[in-house]
């Protein structure tokens, strides 16, 4: 469907061991990286238009009850649970969260009235299956990688960057001027991360 939107990706993950969950939680706690995540997630150009972020029944459940739906954003659920499941009647309750069966589904749906006039950019934000599913998929424009410097256990991975260790010769770090960098302390002690925007590298790039 060459009418549907292009989205990025938003993700955090231990570096090089690319982990990025464990026990169905994050397994860091790193306030400034989640102000991060909000501000990137919520910003927009148009004051009258919102952002759309993307993600699986899973990561909803991970999100604290107090921070879901997260604000100033169109939520979009994805599950194959059956449309009359508790799953899905449980989701429907939430006011202005939206319920799709798979990627492409929410896809095409932001890119018909009214989103495709409301919705300014489509984030997807997880987890593992979604990430898997969104880094083969030809929509994909850019990603906001953090990584993180530090070897934390965790249970799930962002498969695609750990299975292809040359991603790197199909993303490229973007040159911007808003590459930041930042260190803190969280309750495990010292950690340091670092924010990272990556984008395709051309059809000539790949083939030089
Ligand atoms: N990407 C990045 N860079 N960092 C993340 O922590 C992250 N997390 C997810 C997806 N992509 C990410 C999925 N997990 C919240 C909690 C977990 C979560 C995503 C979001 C959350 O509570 N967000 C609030 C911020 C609340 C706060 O500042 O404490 C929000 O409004 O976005």
């Amino acid at each position: 469907n060459p009418f549907m939107r292009n989205f990025s990706i938003i993700v955090a993950a231990t570096f090089p061991s690319w982990g990025i969950g464990s026990k169905g939680e994050l397994p860091w706690k790193i306030a400034k990286e989640l102000q991060y995540f909000k501000k990137t997630t919520t910003t927009t150009t148009n004051d009258k238009k919102k952002n759309a972020v993307i993600m699986g029944r899973k990561t909803w459940e991970s999100i604290p009850p107090k921070s879901r739906p997260l604000k100033d954003r169109l939520n979009v659920v994805l599950t194959k649970s059956d449309p009359d499941s508790s799953v899905v009647q449980s989701l429907k309750n939430y006011e202005g969260v939206l319920v799709c069966g798979s990627l492409d589904e929410a896809l095409e749906k932001l890119s018909s009235p009214p989103y495709n006039e409301e919705i300014e950019q489509v984030f997807v934000i997880g987890g593992g299956q979604i990430y898997t599913v969104s880094f083969l998929h030809e929509k994909l424009e850019h990603i906001y990688l953090t990584k993180i410097f530090k070897d934390i256990g965790c249970d799930t991975f962002l498969d695609h960057f750990r299975n292809h260790k040359q991603w790197n010769e199909e993303w490229e770090e973007k040159e911007c001027s808003v590459l930041l960098k930042a260190e803190e302390k969280d309750n495990m002690g010292d950690l340091s991360y670092q924010y990272f925007q990556l984008q395709r590298k051309q059809k000539q790039q790949l083939e030089q």
